[in-house]
């Protein structure tokens, strides 16, 4: 049985359990359930798991990150194409959680209940905007890591990776040894999500007990906007920048993604889905192989447009079900840290939740409230993977198309690349 069915069976395991203290009355106050079960072992094994999912972050960041920036080989081939696929990377992604913080906000999801905020949780002081920006730039990175100051971590992090390539061949030692440590933290990852299931019924289980059925309705409130803002990046945004930037037909670059997208569906890997986004844009959309093999490549590293809507729409979520005014700077911030997450976030599933608890830990919110998101997280990562690799493929195909390197004909011919039966 794979993670995804453990993950769901947890979830529903827990609500129902949920359920059945919360109205049954099981779970009143100061009750042998409330105290030992809900608010004791639920409780514990819950906090373990953040704790956990807290332990991973800063590694997990500073290595991905140094990684991707190297993975980009060499520091020359950030020419025109570097350049101008790094820039439609950051804007679509940019939009994409600009888009979801307004429509979520607009909304109000999670506004139909309140934990209660045991800790007092009034999200970090915002400070002013200056500082956020100064702050970006660490006095002393050691101190950085072990504060969790996120934003100054990312920034050291891409500074050793652009060094690492300036150094260039010399350096190659130091890249395996990244790319080691990598491999280390995505296994340390994998074994932590292993024990999601067990901790995925225990916050629910708990969260459920003590807020019943209106916790559900947010929580479905919460997958139907996310899925919703998802779809329309897709089939909107994406296209439309596809469009503007390219004048090539959306309609012809979506039937011809198909396939790829039903891939990225199934694995919620972006990683795994470069072979078939490469096979693609290269042999239908009639995108030549030496746009294609950097651009595909670096955006399945550093381009996560679904990733940061889950981000945005999860932030909104969370801060309202806490009551914490996250305020203007505080959502600018948001913004800020899902674009450069959304560079160190590696395309494996379920990282994206990962890097959640950073985005949360640098705005001051309640990390625990990941654990209210995580068991509906799965299907909404299969979804958030499609958007993510078809934003690769709609800037590969853009960048292509402006540096005369694709074919017009082949991307118009509807038989491109179709393997006959
Ligand atoms: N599943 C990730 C990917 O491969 C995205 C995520 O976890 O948000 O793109």
């Amino acid at each position: 049985m794979n993670l995804t069915t453990k993950v769901l069976i947890g979830m529903t395991l827990g609500i129902i359990v949920g359920l059945v203290f919360n109205l049954s009355g099981m779970n009143a106050d100061g009750s042998f359930v409330n105290h030992y079960v809900v608010n004791g072992f639920f409780h514990v094994v819950g906090s373990l798991f953040v704790n956990a999912l807290k332990m991973l972050v800063v590694p997990l960041v500073f290595f991905s990150l140094i990684c991707g920036v190297c993975g980009i080989g060499d520091i020359r081939l950030l020419g025109r194409i570097g350049t101008k696929s790094f820039g439609l990377y950051m804007l679509t992604t940019a939009i994409a959680i600009a888009t979801a913080i307004i429509i979520a906000g607009g909304i109000g999801i999670g506004d139909g209940v309140k934990i209660p905020t045991e800790t007092n949780f009034t999200g970090r002081e915002a400070p002013p905007l200056s500082q956020v920006f100064i702050d970006i730039v660490p006095t002393n990175p050691i101190s950085a890591m072990a504060e969790g100051n996120m934003l100054a971590i990312i920034f050291f992090a891409i500074l050793v990776g652009v060094s690492i390539l300036l150094v260039g061949k010399k350096a190659k030692p130091l890249v395996t040894n990244v790319e080691l440590w990598n491999e280390v933290m995505m296994k340390m990852v994998m074994l932590v999500m292993s024990t999601a299931p067990y901790a995925v019924f225990c916050l629910l289980g708990k969260a459920i007990a003590n807020l019943g059925l209106d916790l559900l309705w947010e929580l479905a409130g919460y997958v139907l906007v996310l899925a919703g803002i998802l779809f329309f990046h897709l089939f909107v945004t994406v296209q439309m920048v596809l469009f503007g930037f390219s004048g090539l037909s959306p309609f012809t670059f979506l039937k011809k993604m198909r396939s790829n997208q039903v891939f990225a569906f199934s694995t919620s890997s972006s990683n795994a889905t470069i072979p078939v986004t490469l096979r693609t844009v290269t042999e239908r959309l009639g995108v030549n192989n030496s746009v294609a093999s950097f651009t595909v490549p670096f955006g399945a590293t550093i381009n996560m447009d679904g990733t940061a809507i889950m981000q945005g729409v999860a932030t909104v979520f969370i801060a309202n079900i806490y009551g914490v005014e996250l305020g203007l700077v505080g959502y600018l911030t948001v913004i800020l840290m899902s674009v450069l997450a959304s560079i160190g976030t590696a395309g494996v599933p379920s990282v994206g939740l990962l890097m959640l608890s950073m985005v949360f830990a640098q705005v001051g919110l309640p990390v625990e409230g990941i654990g209210l998101i995580i068991g509906v997280d799965r299907i909404l990562d299969m979804i958030r993977t499609v958007v993510n690799v078809t934003g690769d493929a709609a800037v590969t195909t853009i960048v292509a198309k402006s540096e005369g390197k694709l074919s017009v004909e082949e991307f118009n011919n509807p038989d491109a690349g179709v393997v006959e039966p």
